[in-house]
């Protein structure tokens, strides 16, 4: 038991800076409450999150939504609050010029415009001490004969070794895929596939990154995270579920048993060990769900879900499968899956100086009355520039 608490102690989840702002469908973006106004304020919610949880050190900013004229102060604002910067997020799908194609589009001048933007995420990882760029394109095509399938994955080569060729030492690159949304047709990077032999072809600083809610329906996404870290090509996920599409609903909430599935491999692979620089990233929209209490339960998701997998008993389910004692292997799995694992994690928080359950904690906090109460007027922070 003291090398799962050890493993659970030294989980790392980090949040994503647009969790804390407003976000919503093409329907309607609810307003809430105490909402913040600025990359600053975003920090201090994240900061929350970890100060109940104790796992999420980290948090993901995204350019521009999080533009600020002093990224140091920026960070800087971070250590004090006891949290770091992770991940910068690349943001080449809200421009007019990207409508048909950011660094795949025909057009040489707009793709100059979005590899430069590229290049400079890269700067603001310098300035941020951040050692992650994230980069997701929106770019694909609607209509079958639109533009060339193969060129465009010239052109998106061309530009990704061009940001490979930038990255400073102990910085890497984590290519994101995404089946469709908000291209129809085709995408330019839909599936792990296309992400990893791009990785591979470009070399060891660039990686992919599972976003869980970016495959067809049905897909077996523990089995892209076990071949991916077997090849030591798994940079990150981007965690968060949903029943249908790219939902970006909180992680485990839509399919506990996927995630189980999925940190299982992760645990099997060596994905949890630090040094396997594994970035657990939530990735995820709080519609309509008060945002902070939305992320601790994220957190705490992924915690429970890591906890059971660390209690497989390995020597039994690999006695069963070398045996191919089936329904004895699959057993041995489901007992872990359904043992309850909030004593454990409750007693691992208080043996660490937390509280027994974060939520209840933050709730007593105050905290969200006081933020309520301090951030009126301003522009509420959102999916806009
Ligand atoms: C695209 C995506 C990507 C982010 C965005 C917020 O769907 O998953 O990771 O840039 O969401
Ligand atoms: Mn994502």
């Amino acid at each position: 038991m003291t090398d799962i608490k050890a493993a659970l102690r030294a989980q790392h989840i980090e949040t994503p800076s647009w969790a804390y702002g407003n976000s919503g469908t093409r329907f309607k973006v609810f307003a809430q409450k105490g909402v913040p106004r600025d990359p600053y304020e975003k920090l201090a919610d994240a900061a929350q999150v970890h100060a109940y949880t104790g796992i999420a050190p980290t948090v993901a900013l995204h350019i521009p939504w999080d533009k600020v004229d002093d990224y140091a102060d920026l960070a800087r604002h971070a250590r004090e609050l006891g949290v770091g910067i992770g991940a910068i997020n690349s943001n080449v799908f809200q421009d007019d010029d990207y409508m048909l194609g950011s660094v795949t589009n025909p057009a040489a001048r707009v793709r100059r415009k979005a590899t430069d933007h590229l290049l400079e995420c890269v700067d603001i990882m310098d300035a941020t001490g951040s050692d992650t760029l994230k980069l997701w394109f929106s770019d694909g095509i609607n209509y079958p004969g639109q533009d060339d399938i193969r060129a465009r994955q010239d052109r998106l080569a061309e530009s990704l070794a061009e940001v490979y060729d930038r990255l400073g030492e102990g910085q890497r690159f984590l290519l994101e895929y995404k089946l469709f949304e908000p291209a129809f047709y085709a995408t330019d990077v839909p599936d792990w596939g296309t992400a990893y032999a791009h990785c591979v072809k470009l070399g060891p600083k660039a990686q992919v990154v599972v976003d869980t809610g970016h495959h067809a329906p049905g897909t077996n996404i523990e089995f892209i995270v076990a071949f991916l870290l077997r090849e030591g090509k798994l940079g990150g996920f981007d965690f968060n579920s949903r029943f249908y599409a790219d939902d970006d609903l909180m992680v485990g909430a839509a399919d506990p048993f996927q995630l189980f599935r999925i940190m299982f491999e992760v645990v099997r692979g060596g994905g949890l060990d630090p040094e396997a620089g594994v970035a657990f990233m939530l990735d995820q929209c709080h519609n309509i769900e008060p945002k902070i209490p939305g992320q601790i339960r994220s957190v705490m998701n992924v915690q429970e879900a890591t906890a059971k997998a660390l209690l497989v008993d390995r020597e039994a389910l690999a006695a069963a499968q070398s045996e191919g004692d089936v329904l004895g292997a699959n057993a041995v799995f489901m007992d872990a899956y359904n043992t309850d694992v909030r004593p454990l994690l409750a007693e691992l928080r208080e043996e660490s100086g937390l509280a027994p359950d974060p939520m209840t904690a933050y709730a007593k906090s105050g905290y969200f009355e006081k933020i309520a109460a301090e951030r009126v007027g301003g522009n509420q922070a959102g999916w806009g520039a």
